[in-house]
């Protein structure tokens, strides 16, 4: 058994390693010796591929079992005392059920396995914003992955054993080895076993069933945003689904800071790494996925971002869309279920150059004919395909990426993918107004990605799947955040704006794909714009939703001919008509929320309504 000088830690360790009887249980040191010798050891045992070490050093490969390739919403669970803390968004069960259940399921589940016991810490080491927790599993995958994606190890175990006290994490693939037999290339249970259960009211994270992403790397979704975000509510800071980016004027070396939620597939990694088509600005990467926002002693609302990585999406990242991404990955890092080339180096749909022959596809055929193979249909890496790589490989990470202060946060930004309605760039009047403009972000999604009913689906503050508790609670949390007595009635909380990059014309046939705004490097444009603002410059006009920048206040110097001042004025435009209808949507959505709504909200709407003569 494990001996620390944590007396919690011991006894939490014993009572579990009771339950799941492992063949051994180790304390994890979190150094780069353990990271390569368990990996080596998967390598050793056929459950993982050593990428070439010239190419890709200290790089591994990992291919999954089909059934267990993403995060499982429909087997995610908020286990609050009262269903109505759940609220209508989140799965709910009575906790002393779930824990009889998983009580039953964990009970012997890591016979001939390896319990690694995993400290970690949530934020730089120490930090004020920074959490402390602890994860159980028998995957070694999982502890090469949390190495990469936590501070994981000794450091984090020295200040737990000074707090006496940690989150708790309890992580099974679901599969005992018996005695004798190999183990599966990817052990983990059938879909409908798998449980990703949270207990926000007692901080603590079960899972078991299967060992992917979300579901077993527990610092990220579970503790980090589901965990982490009734923690901020119970003691008034923010746990968001954000990146986090610094933005720096060159001539006078003027930085703002700015957080950025937006639901899945809206380019997320992208923003966060984004290389500016516009002179005289850079942007520098602070965090690309999770945002967690306190106020300072000086009445300062800063952020940092908790993870130590990044666990990206592979599948079109080039060193055309995501240069720094691509990067990212250059060295240290695990894949997992992307192609594996003849020379030992990964492959993806979208990565820059044609799949070499003979590469193997994530379920571990070999691709004898690459160009006749359908990347839709039969793609050789899973479209949800990831690379886990240490943030500090990331060519553009800003010098102060690991303050444990934080940085300032100077705007915050909503979005989504809506190819009408939503203008490119609007903003907030005041904070309750920014915070309806979250509550209503939703994304355009295609009937297969979700398999329902094509349209707009609703996700507010991209925090839909990652909320630990009622999410009508939680709009009011937000509008809380202003009467605490370190806003000084909003004065110092960051500006909101909404933007959207996905508008579209599709009659203008030179635009490409209809889309009215190109994207990418020149978003750089948007936030300069931002910038300004956060000055109190940039020209602005009222419309019923709030401020659209007036003509030329968004620089479009440079852009290809097809992006002019006539798609500027389009891409600018409020719709009355669009909006009348928009608002119906947003009644459909608030009326979930019943009496958990903020009056703040129904408020705002009211006055969208009245300016829009409804
Ligand atoms: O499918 C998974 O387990 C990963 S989901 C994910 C990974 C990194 C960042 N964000 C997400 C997400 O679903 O928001
Ligand atoms: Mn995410």
């Amino acid at each position: 058994m494990i001996k620390t000088n944590c007396a919690k830690l011991n006894t939490w360790v014993k009572m579990w390693a009771d339950i799941m009887q492992p063949e051994k249980v180790v304390l994890c040191d979190g150094s780069d010796a353990e990271f390569t010798r368990l990996m080596d050891e998967c390598v050793a045992e056929g459950l993982a591929k050593k990428l070439d070490d010239k190419k890709r050093p200290n790089s591994y490969y990992f291919q999954s079992d089909p059934s267990d390739v993403a995060r499982v919403e429909g087997r995610t669970f908020i286990c609050s005392r009262k269903k109505e803390d759940a609220g209508p968004t989140n799965n709910w069960m009575d906790p002393k059920e779930m824990k009889k259940i998983l009580i039953g399921k964990y009970t012997g589940c890591m016979k001939g396995r390896t319990m690694y016991v995993i400290p970690f810490s949530m934020g730089p080491l120490g930090g004020p914003i920074s959490q402390l927790g602890v994860e159980i599993t028998d995957s070694a995958y999982v502890v090469g992955s949390m190495k990469i994606m936590t501070r994981m190890g000794a450091g984090a175990l020295k200040l737990i054993e000074e707090k006496n006290d940690f989150i708790p994490c309890i992580h099974s693939v679901g599969k005992p080895l018996p005695e004798g037999l190999k183990d599966a290339k990817w052990a983990c249970a059938p879909i409908d076993d798998k449980y990703i259960v949270q207990f926000p009211e007692e901080h603590e994270i079960w899972t078991y069933g299967s060992g992917y992403g979300g579901n077993a790397l527990l610092g990220k979704k579970c503790f980090a945003l589901r965990i982490a975000s009734k923690m901020a509510q119970e003691e008034g800071w923010l746990a968001e689904h954000m990146l986090i980016l610094k933005l720096t004027k060159e001539a006078t070396k003027e930085t703002k800071c700015v957080c950025a939620a937006f639901p899945s597939a809206c380019g997320k990694t992208n923003l966060a790494m984004l290389i500016p088509t516009i002179p005289g600005w850079k942007v520098e990467t602070i965090g690309d996925d999770i945002a967690w926002m306190k106020f300072d002693e000086e009445g300062n609302l800063r952020a940092i971002n908790p993870e130590a990585g990044f666990f990206g999406v592979a599948p079109y990242t080039s060193a055309k869309t995501n240069k720094n991404a691509l990067d990212s990955c250059s060295k240290n890092t695990i894949f997992t279920n992307v192609g594996l080339t003849p020379d030992g180096d990964i492959w993806w749909e979208g990565i820059g150059y044609d799949c070499p022959k003979g590469t193997i596809d994530w379920k571990g055929n070999i691709v004898n004919d690459p160009a006749s193979r359908d990347a839709d249909e039969n793609p050789v890496a899973h479209k949800n395909s990831r690379f886990a790589a240490p943030a500090a490989n990331c060519p553009g990470i800003a010098s102060d990426w690991e303050s444990p202060k934080g940085v300032k946060v100077d705007a915050i930004l909503f979005g989504g993918r809506r190819p009408n309605t939503v203008p490119l760039v609007h903003e907030a009047e005041d904070w309750a107004h920014g915070v309806f403009m979250g509550s209503i972000v939703g994304s355009e999604v295609t009937a297969a990605a979700i398999g329902l009913k094509a349209g707009v689906r609703r996700d507010p503050f991209a925090m839909l799947p990652f909320c630990g508790y009622n999410m009508g609670d939680y709009f009011q949390h937000w509008i809380d955040m202003e009467k605490l007595p370190q806003a000084k009635g909003g004065k110092n909380l960051p500006k909101i704006f909404f933007v959207n990059w996905f508008r579209r014309d599709k009659s203008n046939k030179a635009l490409p794909a209809g889309f009215l705004w190109p994207g990418y490097g020149d978003n750089s444009r948007v936030l300069a714009y931002i910038f300004d603002r956060c000055n109190g410059q940039g020209e602005t006009v009222d419309t019923p939703i709030g401020k659209v920048p007036a003509k030329g206040a968004i620089n479009i110097e440079g852009l290809d001919s097809c992006w002019n001042e006539k798609t500027m004025e389009q891409v600018l435009s409020v719709n009355v008509d669009e909006w009348k209808d928009e608002v119906e949507r947003i009644e459909e959505h608030y009326a979930k929320f019943a009496g958990h709504l903020p009056k703040e909200l129904s408020d705002r709407l009211a006055i969208l309504k009245q300016r829009l003569g409804m």
